[in-house]
């Protein structure tokens, strides 16, 4: 039979189960990737688990996300990230090299590999042929370990691209027309593959954009075949023997299927608070904005950074904007400064940040209050950008530079008729000497633990009875920022469980922490496709700290799911999603028995005693994850114990 693209990937690295839609796999990972947002707690994991070091071929640990500083806690992280790295046979990206996704794509991508980041963006190494996909920190420990990494077998949605970009139309543009199609929760269960004539057009850069926003709609990655446009950005990287073509068999059948003709794609904007409000910027033109962000891990490539500061010479930006530029990694922000478009930049007055996330999570450049930030991010929810009343539309940088200079939201076709060309040097510049290999195996520093690093709390096993309040009952597509917010404060305890708790759902009631505790046991009570968004397993572990039972939703996003099971938490799905409607906050819910409930497949009825009726769930969870959640989690079932 014909395999996809994605079906041969999984085929080459099948480690249990069977490839049936929807059925659990396991499979063998061949690079991880974590971060200074992730890492912490991965590689407390990863010690917690006993292993020595590292069996895959090439895990590595960026700092990119914590880099403010403004107290001691990202400085005392780095110094356990590197060290903790080195000791266990990781690579260490030093502050100041990148954002982990550019970077990976730059000097670690390998078409047909397995890829797993304890982050939710990993998606991107799709570009170049991985089947690249973010996880938790803890799945991603046990991938370090040597384990396969388990998840639901994807169904493939082939999206054929026909037709070429117009003028002033992006990949970014054609990012936010599959969300515009699919919304949030439209490639939720899908591996989205890429395929038809249209590819030749795509550079690597653009294919990243696409692959990187694909977690946006609830996929599970996105795939491109290798090809010549592949082997292309190889050789920029001086990585040709890196590359090896890959495609889809001829004749592989795809469980569903999307068109898209890039030729009917005009510049488009997500306005606040979803990635999925997508309109034509023409319909949005004119819109006030109080700051512009061009970069993250979407839109800070060369080629992105270099059309905008072309776009912006000569110019000056308005008087009312702050434009902030944050390259992806230092690669791009040498060959900026040496062909002259960071003094360009500069002369339009943006503020040049380091190669970072930075803005993209609120870490820095938090937009005034009830403020409008235009930025070239993925993500647009409530909170996200540090400032919980302001809002952000996502667009291309293209947009972004000429709304800056323009003052508000414009249609860059407002600029001329043709955008600059930018022409690729032969080779870009090779320097890998902030990325810091690790000692030989049985060497290594002293693993250093600075007073931001907490111990790893664990957790006993489920009880056999629960009584407990629902906590909260929200609306659908709840997110990992509404779950645990955005923002360089909070990211700053994320070594730290109990200091981190205190923010759960802190912006939709800022002491939720305390009444959690004072339950003791409780529940959340949401909608469909509860947690989407980043993979941060702090949204599962600190809820759990905090006393949390279950949530109870009509479904779960892929990570956050595996998440909630990974630390004992229940994830409960509405048999009949209409009872979710009479199930309220402050109402007490009951169940008993549940140990042999869970056991026997996890299908069972709660008793909601304030109004003295009965409603029937079923543990959104494999047998695997069932015995996991019997054992308290993850760790406790592997009788993990912290150093
Ligand atoms: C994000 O973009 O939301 C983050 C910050 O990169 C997260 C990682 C995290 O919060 O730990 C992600 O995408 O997974
Ligand atoms: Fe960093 Fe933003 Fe990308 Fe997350 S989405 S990895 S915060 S740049």
């Amino acid at each position: 039979m014909p395999s996809t693209l994605t079906e041969r990937i999984i085929k080459d690295h099948l480690a249990a189960g069977e490839m049936t839609p929807g059925a659990e796999i396991g499979i063998r990972i061949d690079q991880t990737l974590v971060h200074d947002a992730t890492g912490q707690m991965a590689l407390l994991q990863f010690e917690a688990l006993g292993r020595p070091r590292v069996r895959t071929r090439r895990s590595v640990v960026y700092s990119d996300h914590n880099i403010l500083q403004v107290t001691s806690n990202n400085a005392d992280d780095h110094a356990f990230l590197r060290t903790a790295a080195s000791r266990f046979g990781m690579v260490y990206s030093k502050v100041g090299n990148g954002i982990c996704h550019q970077l990976n794509l730059e000097r670690f991508s390998a078409p047909g590999e397995t890829l797993l980041g304890a982050d939710s963006h990993t998606t991107t190494g799709g570009a170049a042929g991985a089947l690249a996909i973010g996880a938790g920190g803890l799945d991603v420990a046990v991938a370090m370990g040597g384990s396969p990494f388990f998840l639901p077998m994807p169904r493939v949605m082939g999206i054929t691209l026909t037709g070429s970009l117009r003028p002033w139309s992006t990949a970014k543009d054609a990012a936010l027309e599959i969300l515009r199609r699919l919304t949030v929760s439209g490639g939720r269960g899908h591996v989205l593959e890429f395929k038809g004539e249209a590819l030749k057009g795509l550079s690597l850069t653009q294919r990243a954009v696409i692959a990187n926003m694909s977690i946006e709609t609830g996929a599970v990655t996105a795939v491109f075949p290798s090809d010549e446009r592949t082997l292309e950005f190889f050789r920029l990287q001086g990585r040709e023997a890196d590359w090896k073509p890959l495609a889809a068999d001829p004749g592989a059948r795809y469980d569903s299927e999307l068109e898209i003709d890039l030729s009917s794609i005009e510049p488009l904007a997500a306005a606040p608070h979803s990635p999925d409000n997508v309109s034509p910027v023409r319909e949005l033109a004119g819109a006030r904005i109080d700051q512009v962000a061009i970069g993250s891990c979407t839109n800070s490539s060369f080629q992105d950074l270099m059309t905008a500061a072309a776009i912006l010479r000569g110019k000056t930006c308005a008087p009312h904007v702050s434009l902030i530029v944050a390259p992806g990694s230092r690669q791009v922000y040498w060959e900026l400064a040496s062909r002259g478009a960071l003094a360009d930049l500069l002369a339009a007055g943006a503020r040049i940040m380091e190669a970072a996330c930075g803005f993209c999570n609120g870490v820095g450049q938090a937009p005034p209050s009830l403020g409008t930030s235009l930025r070239t991010s993925n993500r647009n929810f409530p909170g996200r950008t540090g400032t919980p009343s302001a809002g952000a539309y996502l667009v291309s940088p293209e947009t972004a530079a000429a709304s800056a200079a323009a003052g508000e939201l414009t249609d860059p076709r407002s600029l001329g008729a043709e955008p600059p060309v930018i022409a690729l040097p032969e080779r870009f510049r090779i320097d890998d000497s902030m990325f810091i290999l690790p000692a030989p195996a049985g060497e290594g520093p002293e693993i250093i633990r600075g007073p931001s690093i907490a111990p790893l709390p664990l957790f006993g096993p489920v009880p056999d009875s629960v009584e407990a309040p629902v906590m909260l009952a929200l609306a659908d597509n709840v997110t990992t920022d509404d779950i645990l917010p955005a923002g360089a404060h909070i990211l700053a305890l994320r070594a730290n469980i109990p200091a981190i708790s205190r923010y759960i759902f802190s912006n939709i009631e800022p002491d939720f922490h305390l009444r959690q505790r004072e339950a003791g046991a409780g529940f959340i009570v949401g909608g469909a496709n509860y947690g989407q968004g980043s993979s941060r397993e702090h949204a599962a572990l600190a809820p759990r700290y905090l006393g949390l039972t279950g949530v109870i939703a009509e479904s779960f996003a892929r990570i956050h799911q595996a998440n909630l099971c990974n630390f004992g938490l229940l994830p409960l799905v509405f048999v009949n999603p209409a009872d979710r409607a009479w199930i309220l906050k402050g109402h007490t819910l009951k169940i008993s028995g549940l140990r042999a409930k869970l056991a026997a497949g996890g299908h069972f009825a709660i008793l909601d005693e304030t109004v003295g009726r009965e409603f029937e769930v079923r543990a959104d969870a494999s047998p695997r994850q069932r015995e996991m959640l019997l054992a308290g989690g993850l760790l406790a079932q592997a009788g993990a114990s912290a150093a």
